[in-house]
């Protein structure tokens, strides 16, 4: 079997260009022993594979265009906890595929020193496609991992460049498909491989550790937000329960450099724009309106997720207060100096759902500094990058 993946064309024809298939180092016809790298494990790695990626690459691809909605694209607020299933999934499933990718290259890597390395047209394309195949995938799961664990040792911007990657990486992946789909299905549907009768690793074992790996690590990762599993959160970068009034600090005040313009007794909340009667409401007047209460969980893009009871004004009041126009979107503009996640925009579903909220309390107790006091955007259904912190000002669009 080592032998049929490891040799593409037949001996007899395979005097390419009048180049004889050389016979030294893995160009040695015994050259992969191990009977591992058959067909129909490069096969079932391979569909399990595709799944994992498409769920990643659509997820991801969502999550795009939430925080940078084209016009044809508008995101509800409803369900509530949607965003925070779908990008629960994308690194998960980010993450769980690793073993799979790891033991795939591994199954099917003989066949690099194939020969002839190129039989025809089509089969060079193929070929030529692994690279962007193998080099998107593995730079999508190591910026991935990076990302999730807010460590970033790269000059471009994380969203840019994983967006992109995906994007040629997906592109490969049709070709290798279209190259290899009916292959695949054809191996899938034969007779399984009988087990080589001598010791090592059955082939059994070999999928059972691929896919028993990647079963691991969702299950250690999952408790970063499904509740109930938490206590097995041991890969998760953040435990969603640890952390000021019980859950994760993505960004300090600090970092934001934002103490100074938050702890200003005379802060004042400002609502303007495209509004009747433009508003500036000290901390004391923003107590003193109707109060809403929602459960919404935090979701942020890394993955993680924490619910909390959240009490404020809604976003929704304050616009008609401010006699904004039917249907308007907003933007809201945090206090913090630096760019980086200093506004985020409502668009007029989220504007103006209730429980969209500009939250002066959490858990019971007024915002701690860490989690955005004097007052925060929390919304139902919205990433965690875009439910901003420290806010200063609403601006109606
Ligand atoms: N002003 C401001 N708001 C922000 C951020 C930020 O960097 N600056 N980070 C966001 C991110 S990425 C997340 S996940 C949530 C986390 O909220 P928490 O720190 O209260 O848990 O805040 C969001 N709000
Ligand atoms: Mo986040």
């Amino acid at each position: 079997m080592a032998r049929e993946l490891a040799d593409q064309g037949k001996d007899s024809v395979g005097r390419w260009l009048g180049v004889p298939r050389p016979r030294v180092g893995p160009f040695r016809p015994d050259a992969f022993p191990s009977r591992l790298h058959t067909p129909r494990i490069a096969a079932i790695l391979g569909v399990a594979l595709g799944v994992a990626f498409l769920v990643c690459f659509v997820t991801g691809v969502l999550s795009h265009l939430i925080q940078d909605p084209p016009s044809w694209f508008t995101w509800p607020s409803r369900p509530a906890g949607l965003y925070r299933v779908t990008q629960g999934l994308h690194v998960i499933t980010g993450v769980a595929l690793i073993p799979l990718l790891l033991a795939k290259l591994w199954t099917v890597y003989p066949k690099l020193f194939g020969w002839p390395p190129a039989v025809s047209v089509a089969h060079t394309l193929e070929r030529l496609a692994l690279l962007p195949l193998i080099g998107g995938g593995l730079f999508l799961v190591f910026t991935g991992l990076g990302n999730i664990n807010i460590w970033r040792p790269w000059e471009f911007g994380f969203r840019e460049g994983h967006f992109w990657a995906a994007w040629i990486t997906v592109g490969a992946l049709v070709v290798h498909v279209g190259a290899k789909g009916a292959t695949t299905l054809r191996t899938l549907r034969g007779p399984p491989e009988p087990e080589p009768a001598d010791a090592g690793l059955s082939r059994r074992g070999f999928l059972g550790t691929a896919f028993g790996g990647a079963g691991l690590l969702a299950l250690f990762l999952a408790g970063q937000t499904v509740a109930p599993l938490r206590k097995l959160a041991l890969l998760a970068p953040r435990r969603p329960d640890v952390g000021p009034q019980g859950f994760p600090i993505n960004r300090t005040a600090a970092s934001a450099r934002v103490e100074e313009a938050a702890l200003d007794p005379d802060y004042r909340l400002v609502v303007d724009g495209n509004v009747e009667r433009p508003l500036s409401l000290s901390l004391d007047e923003l107590r003193e309106m109707p109060q809403r209460e929602a459960t919404l969980p935090i979701s942020c893009v890394e993955g993680w997720s924490a619910e909390a009871r959240w009490r404020g004004v809604p976003v929704r009041d304050l616009l008609e207060l401010a006699g904004a126009p039917d249907d308007a979107e907003a933007r809201v503009v945090s206090l913090q100096e630096s760019r980086r996640l200093r506004t985020a925009e409502l668009n007029r579903h989220h504007a103006w759902d209730r429980d969209t909220l500009l939250a002066l309390r959490v858990n019971g107790e007024d915002l701690h500094l860490e989690h955005g006091y004097p007052c925060r955007l929390i919304g139902p259904n919205r990433p965690g990058v875009m439910q901003t912190k420290w806010v200063g000002r609403l601006e109606v669009l």
